[in-house]
């Protein structure tokens, strides 16, 4: 087309001379992206110069046709082609010239002079049209959309790419008089003529423009397409491999007057659309001078999010969980979970003392969960938003852990009765990873939540920067296209194009079960909050907008001119919904005190009594019978079908299993099986999930064989413990922490009966999940008043390994412990309890399995929930000394927050002369090393279980007990790691800071470990040599 255009551009008289010579030299030939040289492989046949037809004036034209059809005969008009044809082919002079078609249609005279060439002149062309025509059809499918009329503003093209050539451009082009430029353009590329518009031609079965008709004129075909991916939809959906979800898609969009709304829809589009509009006012009008990111610039994200739940509502979804950024929260909150307006309002006043205990937050960050009867479905709905922290997007995984648990408790195994629906903002759609990786969790079987809604309000600029510096893709919204996605944009100032799509987008979830994605091109009408200038960085675009008529205005004038409502309804509707305002305000001045409880998003409520407090304060034992453990570690140790082949090692691991089992101890994973298989046993679900768990990343913990001979065949002998049991998932994940992570911490929100664990693949790999560790596990309570019992396994340790996976950095969790370093608490009789209620989240470090037993169990006994950071062990997976007695774990044992020196040291504890703390696995070389010297009995060695919340209590036992020996803290960590900045201050109150608390360990570093073995093996000699060398601290 292009070419064609620069061709006749170049149109100029020549002489007859002129022409003769330009004929017979090589020429350049200026093409579109350069000059290059072309020597025509084909001469233009001389006795074709004399047909009678050419000129002077005319032979530089023919000449231009020539060179122009030798690129590519389709550049020039079909005569021209024919002509040329004929005369290469020897037609006498004379003969090679036919008079081009008439524009009536008829082919007659092409006919006679393809006959000369030796084709089947209607039949071919009838062919080549047809296919032209089906060409034409599917470039508006896949690319129509680039030539919507997105862009309120009309200043961007949406995608900011050029617009295409394949198809026609031009969106105000419907009337006759236009076809004709247009089909300049589609001649290039299709072969098509102006002739041709008012052919008949038989539509093919992809598309459904013709309704009941099976053809249509070129002309009509062409304005039908218009209308279907032109206006103010653009659909983004031909990438999707699947021919019957294309189809639908089609028929959707395609089908003539698909897109028409019944009177009523329209008054309730329109109430909605007041309801969104003025509620900013009202908020504008009351604090003109406080941030509340509102959405001004994109009102229609109102009715469309009711739109979608009313259509998911009607085809049974009971439960909505939703997922928002700062953009319109608070509108969303009033006018789609329907909070108490008064509530919201009273969020505004700064002189309200806060009722919770907690930091609190900001009210744009604030949860909610109502349950109400939807109006057009008349079904009741659930709808929760979920708390997020200003982190853009890290809420899209816990949404999506949160939607998973609840389908899982409701038996909603298609996602029918439980959605979820996730808002976006362009610049962080395109810009956090976290949505990509979130999305790799929707089709994978322990993951998928059956389809979210995902609705990006795209006002086309992030905070103040522009697209074309934000991102890389041709729209905000392409990242979705990996999961097959279909992507509807819109233009937002079109509210029945946006409650079309959005009624499309729930049907596409509620028929396929898969993501969908709703892009609302829009603008912001103020800066990134009210306060800023957006005139500083975007005055042009600004300027438009502040000429831009709001939204509820131009819709309200339309439905006034159609008369679906009259101009005094619509006043009337107006101030209704504004006294509705003032009267909340009035009421929220009676408000004395501000409760976050009221804004919680996943109530527990038999879980606690009605003010919210644990029922107990309690913990019972977290032992187990002799029987119970001998039946789960059977279970551990044996295959359940005869005709199942398990791989050789594994038979030898179980075999090991069952001999531990008749000799009365468990290794770590039997200590795991043991705590997993009760409390599956007493009715507590459990989930594990992380990278490569179902074996464990050591080889350790086989809880799902595999048939060797079937594929795909496996059992999981944890679900056959006993009849009336919970289900126990366990599943291996994508290769994600920041996504998985999220996800878990979501599911275990949904109910407080579950042990929701996470595995990071190596301890450290957790620093890519630290987003949700920071925002929401460390500090999710203090925030938002809602508890979680997530786990984090983490395996950490020393091991030579080199600098990556060694250390969990333990030092980070625990730097983020709210317990206070320099005030001994008030000790009592449930201590332990009450500092645990009192934390912000629990840090272990256990040396045996018994106690990693406990912990587990007692995550679930404990009467409330806290988060539990448990590092983990390699080496001592498999070592000998590393082992419990089933002793340990009988009725009346408990988890052991310290684990005192019970050898003979503490037969004679004044002759102590150390006393040796530590955690973790370096227990095991300091007790070797204790006996290579002989130093049973002048060294005690004092393990902490639980580093956090500090057993203050404990350790002041163990140091009362020795009050002749000084105190060394060992870890085998780099000393600004580990636990020595945490414990140091711990212990040096829990004394009175009587004794200074000595340090062995490794020098401070800035990597977490060597990656050489020999270092590695110098640093631990020299790191026990302190520990044991009694003088080692003298006259320091
Ligand atoms: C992870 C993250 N990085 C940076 C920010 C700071 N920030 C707040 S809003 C914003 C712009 C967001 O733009 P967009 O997603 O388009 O939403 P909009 O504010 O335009 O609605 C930025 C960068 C943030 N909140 N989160």
């Amino acid at each position: 087309m292009h070419r064609l255009r620069t061709t006749v551009a170049r149109l100029r008289p020549l002489t007859a001379a002129q022409t003769a010579q330009s004929l017979s030299q090589p020429r350049l030939l200026a093409i579109e992206r350069g000059l290059r040289t072309l020597t025509p492989a084909r001469r233009l046949n001389t006795s074709v110069v004399a047909e009678p037809f050419l000129n002077g004036t005319s032979s530089n034209y023919v000449e231009e046709m020539y060179f122009a059809w030798l690129e590519n005969p389709r550049n020039v008009h079909k005569s021209w082609d024919v002509f040329f044809r004929n005369a290469n082919a020897g037609a006498p002079p004379g003969a090679a010239y036919q008079s081009p078609p008439p524009l009536n249609g008829s082919s007659q005279g092409l006919a006679s002079v393809q006959a000369l060439v030796g084709a089947q002149p209607n039949v071919e062309k009838l062919v080549e049209d047809h296919l032209a025509v089906q060409s034409l059809i599917r470039a508006y499918q896949v690319r129509g959309h680039h030539v919507a009329r997105l862009d309120p503003l009309g200043i961007t093209a949406a995608d900011l790419k050029p617009t295409p050539s394949d198809i026609i451009t031009s969106h105000n082009k419907l009337e006759f008089s236009h076809y004709k430029e247009r089909l300049v353009c589609t001649t290039g590329f299709y072969g098509l003529a102006e002739s041709d518009l008012d052919k008949v031609f038989r539509l093919p079965t992809t598309t459904f423009i013709g309704g009941s008709e099976s053809s249509l004129p070129l002309k009509e075909i062409i304005r039908r397409l218009e209308m279907a991916y032109c206006q103010h939809i653009g659909v983004e959906f031909m990438f999707i491999n699947d021919v019957e979800q294309c189809q639908w898609i089609r028929r959707k969009f395609e089908t003539p007057g698909i897109m028409q709304f019944s009177l009523e829809e329209k008054k309730t589009l329109l109430a909605r659309m007041i309801r969104s509009t003025r509620f900013e006012e009202f908020l504008q009008r009351k604090w003109s001078s406080e941030k509340r990111f509102g959405l001004e610039g994109c009102e229609s994200l109102i009715p469309a999010l009711k739109t979608i739940i009313d259509h998911s509502s009607q085809s049974g979804v009971e439960s909505v969980i939703l997922g928002m950024p700062h953009r319109g929260r608070l509108n969303v909150l009033a006018n789609v979970i329907r909070k108490e307006l008064d509530q919201i309002f009273c969020q505004f006043d700064s002189k309200l003392e806060a009722a919770d205990e907690g930091s609190g937050d900001v009210k744009y960050h604030l949860g909610m969960y109502h349950k109400r009867m939807n109006r057009v479905s008349d079904r009741y709905i659930t709808l929760s938003l979920m708390a997020n922290p200003s982190h853009l997007e890290a809420v899209d995984p816990v949404v999506q852990g949160k939607t998973k648990a609840e389908q899982f408790y409701r038996g909603d195994t298609e996602g029918k009765r439980v959605m979820s629906i996730l808002l976006h903002g362009d610049a962080a759609f395109a810009g956090q990873g976290i949505v990509y990786e979130t999305f790799h969790l929707s089709d994978l079987p322990s993951y998928t939540t059956h389809g979210t809604i995902h609705v990006v309000v795209n006002n086309q600029i992030g905070f103040t920067t522009d697209p074309r510096m934000a991102r890389s893709s041709p729209y905000p919204t392409d990242v979705a296209r990996v999961v097959n996605a279909p992507i509807f944009h819109v233009n937002a100032d079109d509210p029945e194009a946006v409650m079309y799509v959005c009624k499309v987008a729930a049907e596409w979830r509620n028929t396929f079960h898969k993501d969908v994605v709703v892009d609302l091109v829009c603008y912001r009408r103020n800066g990134h909050n009210e306060m800023d200038e957006p005139m500083f960085t975007q005055p042009l675009m600004y300027k438009q907008i502040k000429k831009q008529k709001s939204v509820l205005k131009k819709f309200a004038e339309k439905v006034i001119a159609e008369g679906v409502i009259t101009t005094q309804a619509y006043e009337e509707e107006v101030t209704m919904y504004d006294k509705i305002c003032e009267e909340a305000y009035t009421r929220s001045k009676d408000e004395k005190i501000l409760h976050i409880k009221h804004w919680l998003d996943s109530p527990w409520p038999d879980f606690f009594t009605m003010e919210g407090q644990p029922r107990t304060m309690n913990c019972p034992s977290t032992g187990l019978t002799e029987e119970e453990l001998g039946h789960i570690g059977n279970i551990a140790a044996s295959v359940p079908e005869k005709d199942f082949t398990i791989h050789g090692g594994l038979s030898r691991i179980l075999k090991g299993r069952a001999n531990m089992v008749n000799q009365r101890v468990c290794d770590w994973a039997l200590g795991e099986y043991m705590a997993f298989g009760s409390l599956l046993k007493e009715g507590t679900h459990v989930r594990l999930s992380g990278q490569d768990v179902e074996r464990g990343t050591f080889s350790h913990r086989h809880h799902v064989l595999h048939d060797q001979n079937v594929d795909k065949r496996i059992c999981i002998p944890m679900n056959y413990i006993s009849p009336d049991q919970a289900p126990y998932t366990v599943c291996n994940s994508s290769l994600s922490e920041y996504g998985v992570l999220g996800f878990e911490l979501g599911f275990a929100m949904a109910s407080p009966n579950a042990l929701v664990l996470w595995e990071a693949q190596f301890g450290d790999f957790h620093n890519t999940a630290q987003c949700i560790i920071d925002q929401f596990i460390s500090c999710g309570q203090a925030k938002w008043v809602r508890q979680n019992g997530i786990v984090l396994l983490l395996p950490h340790g020393m091991e030579g390994m080199g600098p990556e996976h060694s250390s969990a950095r333990p030092e980070r969790f625990l730097q983020m412990c709210n317990d206070d370093p320099d005030v001994f608490p008030k000790l009592s009789e449930d201590f332990a309890v009450h500092q645990l209620y009192e934390c912000n989240w629990i840090v272990v470090n256990c040396s045996t399995p018994a106690n990693y037993f406990h912990v587990l169990r007692r995550q679930i006994l404990q009467p409330f929930r806290k988060p539990l950071i448990v590092f983990t062990p390699k080496s001592l997976l498999r070592h000998p000394e590393a082992r419990s007695s089933f002793d340990d774990m009988l009725p009346g044992t408990h988890f052991k927050r310290i684990i005192p020196d019970n050898g003979p040291a503490a037969a004679a504890p004044e002759k102590v002369k150390r006393i040796i703390f530590c955690t973790g696995k370096i227990y095991y070389e300091l007790i070797r090393e204790r006996q290579n010297r002989g130093m049973d009995e002048s060294v005690a060695v004092v393990r902490i279980e639980q580093l956090s919340p500090f057993p203050f209590d404990l350790v002041k036992a163990e140091t009362d007990r020795f009050p002749n020996a000084d105190l060394v803290w060992c870890q085998e960590e780099h000393k600004n790691q580990g636990y020595y900045d945490y414990v140091k201050p711990r212990i040096r109150t829990t004394i009175d800071r009587s004794r200074p608390v000595w340090y062995a360990g490794r020098d401070p570093a800035a990597a977490p470990a060597t990656g050489n073995k020999h270092t590695h093996l110098t640093e631990l000699q020299r790191l026990l040599d302190t520990a044991f060398g009694l003088e080692a601290f003298s006259g320091i």
